[in-house]
């Protein structure tokens, strides 16, 4: 590549060759400003018309908005620019031109719908609000696997082509996998759970889960991204220990590393959650969300929290919060239950105020258990006998959490819709981009 001066990197008295995109052009009669805009920020370009050569005058102010150009000249320091420093240019280069008919305004001056705006994705990602939350989103992500990679996890990837299903047979998607009837994977849960007895005993992964959602809400996609976390020799409050850091670690590392990205996204004080959250057992959560009055009927042990009552009782705690010691009826048939009561399962959730951020719990281990909880729950054992045959070999005690990435940055960024969260979401109608 030819040499390239980053816009914010300028220096007044040096010579700077930047490229980006042509953000503005002002044209004043005697004097014209071109705002050349990169990844790293905005500079302005000045025209002189009258002392200036009227090619290279025309260059650079007859152009339209999002043209790509590169520019080279002099670096002059000038208190009136947005930066301090302008550049006077001996020449302007038209790289790729520009459709004037934009289906967005990138400077952000004119609002989109955010279908607009994710039909337009490389656009939207222009504008310093949007390219700021995918900022963040980055930086979540290498906070987290830091994070687990100091607490001696090792990073996994495993197959999204699976051929069973595991958090509930209603939200699959099928596919043909060489005429044999396939899914696409729902969580890495049985994955993670195997490796646990593997050599690597605690690993990580971060990659995309699949869910046939009907629901068309604002935290809900079918295709998210999952943190997932497991160990062996943990119990459901040690995972819940690790989930609470992940969380706070996640937020710390935004407040420090990204402050101009909060900045453009308004944020003067950004909050980093408590080290310790709440916890809520089931029968506290139905408790207080009976006494909001929220709900038309009372809850009672072993129905669902539905999602008005969660509303109604992350208003009332105001901060991040547990939930433990639910009915095992409600889980999933690999969450072990309570030593001293089988009608309690060591499962719990964290959530945001505004949502549930995570599922996790303790395992069952035990094999003539895990066969016994797979036909309590109407599950044919021998579709997972991959599986629960490892459990014969020397399976520790283990737990662990999946944490939806998405929803992370969303209540951690105040974000309205889980797909502001998410480069190309993917939801009952969009399929594409
Ligand atoms: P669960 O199904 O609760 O648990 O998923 C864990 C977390 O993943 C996120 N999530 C979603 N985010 C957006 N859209 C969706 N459709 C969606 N579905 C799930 C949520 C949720 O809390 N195997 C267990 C985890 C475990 O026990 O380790 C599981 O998948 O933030």
């Amino acid at each position: 590549m030819r040499e390239r001066t980053d816009v914010a990197t300028a220096e007044a008295g040096e010579r700077a060759a930047v490229a980006g995109w042509v953000h503005e052009i002002r044209d004043l009669g005697g004097i014209a400003f071109l705002i050349v805009r990169d990844r790293t920020g905005k500079i302005q370009v000045k025209f002189e018309k009258e002392t200036m050569d009227d090619a290279l005058v025309a260059a650079g102010t007859d152009l339209a908005r999002e043209s790509v150009v590169r520019v080279t000249g002099a670096v002059e320091e000038e208190e009136r620019a947005p930066t301090d420093v302008e550049i006077v240019p001996d020449s302007v280069e038209v790289i790729a031109e520009a459709d004037p008919g934009l289906p967005l305004d990138p400077s952000g001056k004119v609002d989109a719908e955010l279908p607009t705006r994710l039909d337009n994705r490389t656009l939207d990602l222009r504008r310093g609000e949007a390219k700021a939350v995918f900022e963040i989103r980055a930086e979540v992500l290498r906070a987290v696997r830091e994070y687990f990679r100091s607490v001696g996890c090792t990073e996994i990837t495993t197959p999204k082509i699976v051929a069973t299903g595991t958090e509930g047979g209603t939200e699959l998607f099928p596919i043909t996998y060489f005429g044999r009837e396939a899914f696409m994977n729902q969580s890495p849960q049985l994955f993670k759970q195997l490796m646990v007895g593997s050599g690597l005993e605690r690993v990580f992964e971060v990659g995309p889960i699949f869910r046939a959602e009907e629901h068309n809400t604002p935290r809900h996609l079918n295709e998210a991204t999952s943190i997932d976390f497991e160990s062996a020799f943990f119990d459901a409050s040690e995972a819940m220990d690790v989930c609470e850091d992940v969380v706070r670690v996640a937020h710390e590392e935004v407040a420090e590393s990204c402050e101009s990205q909060l900045e453009t996204l308004g944020y003067d004080d950004f909050g980093v959650p408590d080290d310790e959250f709440p916890r809520l057992t089931y029968e506290d959560a139905i408790e207080r969300i009976n006494g909001t009055g929220a709900l038309d009927e009372e809850l009672e042990w072993g129905d669902d929290l539905p999602t008005e009552g969660e509303t109604a009782l992350g208003e009332q705690v105001g901060e991040h919060y547990f939930i433990t010691d639910w009915p095992s009826e409600i889980k999933p048939f690999y969450i072990k239950d309570r030593d001293d009561d089988p009608d309690v399962s060591t499962g719990f959730d964290l959530n945001h105020p505004r949502m549930e951020l995570v599922s996790g719990g303790q395992r069952e281990h035990r094999y003539d258990e895990l066969v016994a909880g797979f036909e309590a729950q109407g599950l044919d054992p021998e579709a997972f006998a991959y599986y629960t045959e490892m459990f014969r070999y020397g399976m520790p005690p283990h737990a662990g959490f999946g944490l939806g990435a998405e929803r992370l940055v969303m209540t951690m960024l105040d974000l309205p819709n889980i797909r502001e969260a998410l480069l190309f979401p993917r939801d009952r109608q969009r399929l594409s981009p």
